[in-house]
């Protein structure tokens, strides 16, 4: 979006990305404001003041009508749900809505490459993130895997490329914006409390290509069954990754074969994954994403195989925590949605004793019937989901309810058996019972420690 000196534009929540973009339109003469919905003694006083002293302009304690549209833009952050009658009221009043991203368009000045998908965003990320970074490349990381994407803008290191997560959030709001290469992993149903259709949740992360033209690239998960419908995209070149066996990058075994066209050059490689931290089933896919779009980005191929070498995948995701009397124990809190969770059963090759629940955040149980009646021995559920899964699950695989974690951990131990492997992948968000996925994944993982030491006191191996 094209901003002058004088407009005026409202940033709509006063988080971590609401923060940024005041920064943001600030830097350009543009006359802030700041709606909020907790009330000012719930905020920082020092960071209001000086935000005052900049000549910002607040209303604390919720969203009017009346204050948003004396602006001519709205930016709502991210966690903003974008059916909010106030917001419907200005854009009938001809106010524009604009996110993060429609603030960056075209702003840009060097290639973006741009994530997103249900499962697998900040992995895929921060690996790509880390392979241009072993080539010595300048790399900006950021958008929903933390550092707010207009902070870009503000950074005192110059970068040479950029690396951004997208949520369906963040991409709602795109406007224009377009990555040189752009990243659709794998879509499940996530989130529909907020786009209420899967329908929905598609189109938002389909806007990132959109506005790609031609020269762009767009990458796709090649196994997903509704990407797989995507056949074509006006004038950009489409690459898939996969285990299918015409895909331009295929995962093997332990490697990633590559066979792509660059230049009109039939580029054929393979990258062993013997030695990384790559090896788990999901991360096998997301390192052939990974590999595929940090060679489309010009890195060169022994670069990437010493990159994926020291590359160590986020905490809470397939994290294995401790292998005690034969039964290892994997922390995947991460898995805070269906798609998440039948890919983490998926590729599971023991017996599997599950540790789920939660909140539901939307989807259908019954799609994970066959999963896991394949692959869990016992279920142990937890939080507000625990019922309902029950009714579910309850004549395909005995199960517990448990009252907390550690309760969970100890009857986990107790059914498991040498060769099994007790895995938390809760496919709800934890909302219910901890402040996020992380606290949630840190108590599993101290329960463990907790068990593994009273075995070791006992001199049990
Ligand atoms: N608020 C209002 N009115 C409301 C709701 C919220 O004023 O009706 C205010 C809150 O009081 C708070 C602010 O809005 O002050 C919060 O804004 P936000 O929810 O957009 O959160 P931020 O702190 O700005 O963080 C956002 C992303 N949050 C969401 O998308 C919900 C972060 O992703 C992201 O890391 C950060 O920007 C930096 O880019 C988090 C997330 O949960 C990790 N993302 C979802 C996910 O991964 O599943 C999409
Ligand atoms: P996101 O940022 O999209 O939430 P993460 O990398 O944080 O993705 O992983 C979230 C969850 O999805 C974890 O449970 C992880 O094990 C699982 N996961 C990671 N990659 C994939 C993938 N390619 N397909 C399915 N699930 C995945």
């Amino acid at each position: 979006m094209l901003l002058l000196p004088g407009m005026k534009g409202v940033v709509v929540g006063c988080g971590k990305a609401g923060l940024s973009a005041v920064r943001f339109l600030l830097d350009r003469d543009v006359c802030v404001g700041v709606s909020e919905g907790r009330t000012a003694d719930q905020l920082d006083a020092a960071l209001t003041a000086d935000l005052q002293s900049k000549g910002v302009q607040f209303e604390f304690g919720g969203h009017t009508e009346e204050f948003l549209s004396s602006f001519d833009f709205v930016v709502p952050s991210p966690g903003i749900p974008l059916d909010l009658p106030v917001l419907h009221a200005v854009r009938q009043k001809g106010i524009k809505i604009v996110g993060e991203l429609g603030l960056a368009a075209g702003l840009f000045q060097v290639p973006v490459i741009a994530v997103t998908g249900s499962n697998g965003k900040t992995t895929v990320t921060s690996l790509v993130g880390s392979l241009l970074a072993h080539a010595q490349q300048q790399v900006f990381v950021g958008g929903n895997i933390g550092t707010p994407l207009l902070e870009y803008f503000s950074s005192k290191e110059q970068s040479s490329v950029v690396v951004l997560e997208l949520s369906s959030f963040q991409l709602d709001m795109a406007g224009a914006f377009r990555p040189d290469i752009g990243l659709v992993l794998n879509i499940s149903p996530d989130h529909l409390d907020r786009h209420h259709t899967i329908d929905a949740y598609v189109d938002a992360k389909l806007k990132l290509v959109s506005h790609q033209r031609p020269g762009d690239r767009l990458i796709l998960g090649g196994d997903d069954q509704r990407l797989a419908e995507i056949t074509s995209v006006d004038n950009v070149d489409v690459y898939r990754f996969g285990t299918g066996k015409r895909f331009e990058a295929v995962v093997n075994g332990d490697a990633v074969e590559l066979n792509f066209k660059e230049n009109g050059v039939l580029r054929q490689e393979t990258y062993n994954l013997q030695d990384t931290h790559l090896t788990s089933s999901v991360n096998r896919l997301n390192a052939a994403a990974a590999i595929l779009a940090v060679r489309l980005a010009g890195c060169k191929r022994e670069e990437v195989q010493g990159g994926l070498k020291v590359f160590e995948p986020p905490l809470h995701r397939m994290t294995e925590v401790a292998v005690i009397e034969g039964v290892r124990y994997i922390n995947d809190s991460k898995a805070t949605n269906y798609g998440a969770m039948h890919a983490a059963l998926k590729g599971c090759t023991e017996p599997v004793v599950l540790i789920a629940g939660g909140r539901e955040k939307g989807g259908d149980w019954q799609l994970l019937r066959d999963v896991v009646a394949q692959k869990v021995r016992r279920l142990i559920l937890l939080g507000e989901a625990a019922e309902k899964m029950k009714q579910v699950f309850g004549d395909i695989v005995p199960v517990a309810i448990a009252e907390s974690m550690d309760d969970a951990v100890q009857v986990a131990r107790r059914c498991a058996q040498r060769g099994d492997l007790v895995l938390l992948a809760p496919g709800c968000a934890s909302f219910d019972m901890y402040a996020g996925y992380e606290e949630r994944g840190r108590v599993f993982m101290e329960s463990v420690h907790r068990l593994q030491h009273e075995k070791k006191e006992k001199g049990v191996q």
